[in-house]
């Protein structure tokens, strides 16, 4: 099985507080009815790539819920419930506590610190567990821990400033080959991967999403898109710019693993 096959994925609806979700930069706002058809385009996706897609229903309390990825990470073999660094989303870990329990054979719990999902990078050898304003030193150290005890090698590595999450700056295209911005393609955090920097003014694309044999990107990064066509990728854009509105790209809207 490889890192990026997936047959199960766990999204949330988004609520009408999304329009609040958190933002560094002032800026509109997104538009609620545009978010969910960004989501719903999401789902097609996956669902078209070969996933079974839960749907969970909305939070109205949380507008960031919609963002699974960062409350928890997930594995065949056990899912672990984080504490996710921005006080406005502390309680979403709670909130998918009994969906977990339902499909995993283990569910464990990240007890001290803080991290959020969108700082993991799962690659074929190791875990990258990035240091950012929203995972701190505390929070890693426990992290690595816990994937020591499900037999997962991981590794702490500097998120540069400014990035919200590790995955607002890469992901995996290949078992080799990360997608990454020029900051942290230079930054010596992907060893052993080969990185492809996406143009400065894509850099949105660095979090694109691989599942499967298809590797999804923003719909509005045509250069990233030619760039891995021309690789051979099978690509296959997805409209995103509402969520970018409020710091999100393509991983962060699910919860993705293979179900034995
Ligand atoms: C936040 O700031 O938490 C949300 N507005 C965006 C979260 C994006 N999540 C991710 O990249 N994994």
């Amino acid at each position: 099985m490889r890192v990026f096959d997936f047959n199960s994925a766990i999204v949330r609806a988004p609520s009408r507080s999304v329009v609040n979700g958190l933002r560094a930069a002032a800026g509109p706002g997104p538009v609620f009815e545009s978010v969910v058809s960004e989501h719903q385009a999401y789902v097609t996706a996956l669902r078209a790539a070969g996933v079974e897609v839960t749907v969970l229903d909305a939070l109205e309390q949380f507008p960031d819920s919609i963002f699974v990825e960062d409350p928890a990470l997930v594995f065949s073999e056990a899912a672990i419930l984080l504490r996710p660094g921005a006080p406005s989303r502390a309680a979403e870990a709670s909130e998918l506590a009994a969906t977990l329990e339902a499909r995993f054979p283990r569910v464990l719990r990240l007890d001290e610190g803080f991290a959020d999902g969108g700082d993991v990078l799962v690659t074929p050898d190791r875990v990258l567990i990035g240091l950012s304003a929203r995972t701190d030193e505390t929070g890693a150290a426990a992290l690595h821990r816990l994937l020591a005890s499900i037999g997962r090698d991981s590794e702490v590595v500097e998120v540069p400033r400014g990035t919200l999450h590790l995955k607002s700056d890469c992901s995996l295209v290949d078992e080799e080959t990360v997608l990454a911005t020029g900051e942290l393609g230079a930054s010596g955090v992907l060893k052993g991967l080969r990185a492809l920097v996406v143009p400065r003014e894509e850099r949105g694309a660095a979090n694109a999403l691989r599942v499967n044999d298809t590797v999804f990107v923003r719909q509005d990064c045509p250069r990233t898109e030619e760039m891995l066509a021309r690789r051979g990728v099978n690509v296959v854009p997805l409209p995103a710019t509402e969520i970018a509105k409020i710091d999100a790209g393509l991983s962060c809207m699910s919860l993705r693993w293979w179900a034995d």
